[in-house]
């Protein structure tokens, strides 16, 4: 009997897919979407995973695209983005050293995160499977790109690109429910198929980059793609765009847009209501064990449940 138990446990551990359990296990969450792999032709050195961060000098080339994206943009905030998108930025303008005219470090940003909801940011080389990427989330890391993008496209990039980051994902990463948000889809991500990855994918896609949400009576945005992207932050709060609630079942399986703007943006209620949303959304991922995150050890408990 024991020894078709143990079988039982080999064949039903083979069919889940590995994945990290500690934080430097994320050493081997580093694969790249070959369709993105950045021509290395700039003279940047391209982190390698798991280094500190590196400081890199930009050019002054590189320094007026951030210029002129940071203007643009942050004359668009008061109206465009949502309060816990403006509170944070002015605190990064406060304490970190935003400003139109020097891009700021990696290095300094992760360390400003890391006191506010623990996350940190670790170099990637460019667009990560999506597997990779939202494994990292379970940790509170954030894969960060650190090159910038082209000066002929200033106002978007189909890829993401140190603006990206900078102007789109770290202001929310600095607030604490969108934090837990962030986590939660990276915990739901942990052992699931290829499926449900994809799945976990596009409501990532629809919410960390392109999530709209609803604020006394108006609707702003917090998805990082459009906090990055004059352009595409201008139309999706225009009535150019189709605007439907939020709701995981369906969002999860909505066809979305990789190259231009979003037909279709999902609205929030507020960040609590879809996180809630999304834990139920969590629990329904079949998984022969429960998985527990332990803040102290910043790894992984694997519960298994017969
Ligand atoms: N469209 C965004 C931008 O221009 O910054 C980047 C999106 C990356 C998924
Ligand atoms: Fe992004």
């Amino acid at each position: 009997l024991k020894k078709v138990a143990e079988d039982v446990k080999t064949i039903r551990e083979e069919r889940v897919p590995w994945f990290p359990k500690k934080i430097r296990d994320l050493d081997k969450c580093h694969h790249l979407i070959a369709k993105y792999e950045p021509d290395l032709d700039h003279d940047h050195p391209v982190s390698l995973r798991g280094d500190p961060l590196p400081r890199v000098e930009y050019t002054v080339q590189e320094t007026a695209t951030w210029r002129e994206v940071y203007r643009k943009l942050s004359s668009l905030y008061p109206t465009h983005a949502c309060k816990q998108y403006l509170d944070a930025f002015q605190q990064l303008e406060k304490c970190c050293g935003y400003q139109e005219d020097s891009i700021p470090q990696l290095q300094d940003v992760s360390r400003f995160l890391k006191e506010r909801t623990g996350f940190q940011l670790r170099p990637a080389a460019g667009l990560l499977s999506p597997r990779d990427f939202l494994a990292s989330l379970a940790f509170r890391v954030f894969q960060s790109t650190q090159y910038i993008r082209h000066s002929s496209s200033p106002m978007h990039s189909p890829e993401p690109d140190c603006c990206h980051e900078l102007l789109g994902h770290v202001p929310m990463l600095a607030d604490k429910e969108f934090a837990q948000f962030s986590q939660a889809i990276g915990l739901a991500s942990l052992g699931s198929s290829d499926v449900e990855i994809e799945k976990l994918a596009t409501l990532y896609w629809f919410t960390i980059e392109f999530g709209l949400c609803k604020q006394n009576g108006s609707i702003k945005a917090y998805g990082a793609g459009l906090l990055s992207s004059y352009g595409e932050l201008v139309y999706a709060l225009s009535n150019k765009p189709e605007h439907k609630p939020f709701d995981p079942e369906l969002t999860a399986v909505h066809p979305y847009q990789d190259q231009t703007f979003q037909p279709v943006y999902f609205v929030a209620e507020n960040f609590e209501d879809a996180k809630a949303k999304l834990q139920k959304y969590a629990l329904k991922i079949k998984k022969p064990f429960s998985l527990h995150y332990d803040p102290f050890t910043c790894s992984i408990e694997v519960l298994n449940t017969p």
